[in-house]
């Protein structure tokens, strides 16, 4: 069933070159955020992108109406102290494979928040890839207590 469901994309793909096809190559699940505290103005979104086309697709950054710059960064653990930085180059995902975007690893950075983001709410956001039209989702903000499971989180 889902090998037949992604032929008929394929072919779909093939016939409507061009057209809006957006949500038949690249789905997004998992797209949620984290409430922030009143000062901060920044914020999170992590997602999950799968490449559900024959042809790679390179995420190159994104906007949402909440914060005036998103920028794709990357944490890493160095010498037991976790840094941030961007990642200029974008994320490449090959066809047929997933990118995640989740704590401590790849993430959208959503600066300059014009007010605190609540839990509860959904933001809007808008994902730009190279060689493929925008896709638009959303980010469920969750409370800092949870995870990306929704469980509790020690950290
Ligand atoms: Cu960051």
């Amino acid at each position: 069933m889902r090998k037949k469901a992604l032929l008929l994309a394929a072919v779909l793909g093939l016939s409507l070159a061009g057209t809006t096809i957006a949500g038949e190559t690249i789905e997004i699940t998992n797209a949620w955020s984290r409430a922030t505290p009143p000062g901060l103005d920044r914020g999170v979104g992590y997602l999950d992108i799968h490449n559900h086309g024959d042809a790679p697709v390179h995420l190159t950054g994104a906007t949402t109406d909440v914060a005036t710059k998103v920028g794709i960064h990357r944490s890493r653990e160095t010498d037991g102290q976790t840094r941030m930085e961007a990642v200029e180059e974008g994320i490449r995902i090959p066809p047929g494979e997933s990118a995640t975007l989740a704590p401590m690893g790849y993430h959208l950075m959503l600066m300059g928040l014009e007010a605190p983001l609540k839990a509860g709410e959904r933001i809007p956001l808008t994902l730009e890839f190279r060689d493929h039209e925008d896709v638009s989702t959303s980010l469920e903000v969750r409370s800092p207590g949870q995870d990306s499971r929704g469980m509790e989180n020690s950290q």
